[in-house]
């Protein structure tokens, strides 16, 4: 069988581990190939950091697609998140109409802010516009924030607790026709994980863990990118978001132990090995 492959669409951060730097490391663990479309470059992300610089790759896509076409490549996954400019949302509209085959699954990590904060780059037309490109998703993987702005609501007016993450996922699922895997997800004070709504069965489910008592940067990233390398090996949502949970939940462990900076991100490198499939010749 030969190896998976997966088109990347995210930013590339130089330091701080999120998006590219997470996303390519996680999936090849994984056995996947990764392919980057970078939206934008820059020294580091948007939290917790200043003076990071930004260059816009926005020009870029379109030719890089336009390659990749003429290369006659497919992807067994198409996983979008951090974006850099209005205009790329039609760009990343046009890849997924390009390079979207029977079998491809589209994630869509609709990125845009965090604990109630739209993140410094995003402007409200981007934030509209990924309302409209999360449309043509099969899965997507929005934190609270993310749901208040897609469904259009004060983030302070979602509904609370289990039964309002049950609500929130349903109501954005689009009739059922999209699955909906909603981060930061807690039933309990004391645990944490996501609330899942699977449009392959209708079923709406909690997939929770302990909670760790502390924050890190990146981890939204982290989670989407276990989830679509084990969406791309064939699990189910529900186990493909258990294992995306469970992994997120022993990178945190570590980190707090080790005293790093919420802004550093998740220490995921020394855990990789979690990842691996025993490799059959
Ligand atoms: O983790 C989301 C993310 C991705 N990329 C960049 C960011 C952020 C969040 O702040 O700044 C550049």
């Amino acid at each position: 069988m030969s190896t998976p492959r997966v088109a990347a669409i995210h930013d590339m951060s130089g330091f701080g581990r999120c998006s590219l730097t997470v996303a390519i490391p996680i999936l090849s663990a994984m056995g996947i190939q990764c392919c980057p479309l970078p939206t934008a470059f820059l020294s580091t992300h948007t939290g917790g950091f200043e003076g990071f610089t930004f260059l816009d790759m926005t020009d870029e896509l379109p030719k890089v697609a336009a390659h990749w076409k003429s290369l006659g490549l497919e992807f067994q996954a198409v996983y979008s998140g951090f974006l850099g400019s209005e205009r790329q949302i039609a760009i990343v509209e046009d890849f997924l109409r390009e390079f979207r085959g029977a079998d491809t699954a589209a994630v869509i990590d609709p990125v845009m802010g965090d604990h109630g904060e739209v993140y410094q780059t995003y402007t409200p037309a981007m934030c509209a516009g990924m309302a409209r490109l999360a449309e043509l998703a099969d899965v997507i993987t929005p934190n609270l924030t993310e749901a208040a702005l897609l469904l259009g609501v004060p983030y302070d007016a979602l509904p609370a607790g289990e039964a309002g993450c049950r609500e929130i996922v349903e109501r954005l699922s689009l009739d059922g026709r999209r699955s909906v895997v909603l981060t930061g997800a807690s039933t309990a004070p004391e645990l944490t994980g996501a609330m899942c709504f699977d449009a392959k069965t209708g079923r709406t489910e909690a997939v929770q863990t302990r909670r760790v008592p502390q924050e890190f940067h990146g981890t939204g990233d982290v989670f989407a990118s276990v989830l679509t390398g084990a969406l791309v090996q064939d699990a189910s949502l529900p186990d493909a978001v258990r294992q995306a949970v469970d992994f997120v939940r022993a990178c945190a462990e570590r980190t707090a132990k080790a005293g790093i900076p919420m802004r550093e991100g998740v220490e995921f490198e020394p855990l990789l090995g979690l990842l691996t499939q025993p490799v059959d010749e």
